[in-house]
């Protein structure tokens, strides 16, 4: 009678912990047969009431069931915690296929790391930079560089206009005509900054970069800027870059040039680039106009003086074979970051 109660007992604790599908039902089924108010801990407490001669038998048995019942218990629980970790695992897989996660680290802009390469070159060739204000005078920004009234440079079309008198400088040399009027010469220095112009389309932008020069000194011609120049465009092309002198017009220089370099790309054979003449115009120069030097407080019988000016932007579309200004300006990460390629 009591081995078959016993029996039914452990095929129930078999059949009801098999049905269990977490660690949490099977403590609960577990709770049932050997918890505190379990039915076998009830066995055990109930043997007070078994007769003195067959309670050492009892306790036996009982024991021996406990034992069985709780080994049943313990490979199911191995059983499940195989199944949750598994679980688990599949839950957490990583695929360490999959590329990793890049840092985005900033990179210089190219107008700043044609800048910083101009400032470089003619750093190494003696020249102090300035930069003087955004916004100045008419009288600094052209009456002092001898920029005559009726100069289509003062046009409203041209130039940006605060009031009659103050305006978004249109070139850097407004600075440099400050330097003139405090500094005694000798003069070497090199003005970066932003200047404005009423322009908009693919090779002119409203707002754009100037790097102009400045030399002042006794005995400066024509010769040493060739020499100067011949110099720059080794440092920011490449050693085999020559330059080409051709006669222009600037009210602030006389004479004027307008500097050819031979072509970057087909160095000089001809290309879409250079539009097949094997030479492409990268600045303008020239010897001081003596009026702008007088203006300026300088004696021109005793000092001469060399200026040049270049758009950043347009060296960089040269460098770096880009067609439209505009792109320059949008801010486009996939554009800008063809440039800082490490
Ligand atoms: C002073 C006297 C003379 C600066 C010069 C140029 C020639 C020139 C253009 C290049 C491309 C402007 O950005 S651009 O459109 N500049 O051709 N600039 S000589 O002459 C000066 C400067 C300061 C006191």
């Amino acid at each position: 009678m009591q081995e078959q109660q016993f029996e039914d007992l452990k095929k129930r604790a078999g059949e009801e912990s098999s049905k269990a599908d977490s660690l949490n039902s099977l403590n609960e089924i577990k709770a049932k047969f050997v918890g505190k108010n379990g039915e076998i801990t009830a066995l055990l407490k109930g043997m007070k009431d078994i007769p003195f001669e067959s309670r050492a038998s009892y306790g036996k048995n009982v024991n021996a069931l406990k034992e069985e019942v709780s080994a049943i218990f313990v490979k199911k629980e191995q059983e499940l915690k195989a199944r949750e970790r598994e679980d688990r695992f599949k839950k957490e897989a990583v695929d360490i296929t999959l590329p990793g996660k890049r840092f985005e680290v900033g990179g210089l802009h190219p107008l700043n790391i044609v800048r910083n390469k101009i400032i470089e070159a003619f750093s190494s060739l003696g020249f102090e930079v300035f930069e003087g204000p955004e916004i100045d005078s008419d009288y600094y920004c052209f009456q002092a560089l001898n920029i005559p009234k009726d100069h289509p440079a003062r046009d409203m079309q041209d130039t940006f206009y605060i009031n009659d008198n103050i305006l978004l400088r249109p070139h850097t040399s407004p600075g440099q005509v400050r330097t003139m009027e405090n500094k005694k010469p000798p003069i070497k220095i090199l003005s970066p900054g932003r200047v404005y112009r009423a322009d908009d389309d693919a090779s002119h932008s409203p707002m754009f970069h100037q790097i102009e020069g400045l030399v002042v000194d006794k005995g400066v011609s024509l010769c040493d800027l060739k020499g100067l120049l011949d110099e720059f465009v080794k440092l920011i092309f490449d050693e085999d870059t020559k330059t080409r002198f051709r006669p222009s017009y600037f009210p602030f220089t006389e004479p004027s040039v307008e500097v050819d370099v031979t072509c970057c790309k087909c160095h000089g054979k001809g290309c879409g680039l250079c539009k097949n003449t094997g030479w492409i115009e990268i600045l303008g120069a020239g010897v001081v106009n003596k009026k702008v030097l007088e203006m300026s407080g300088i004696d021109s019988e005793k000092y001469s003086g060399l200026a040049f000016g270049l758009g950043i932007e347009r060296i960089t579309m040269i460098k770096y074979g880009i067609s439209d200004i505009r792109t320059l300006f949008e801010s486009n990460v996939k554009f800008l970051e063809q440039f800082n390629r490490r």
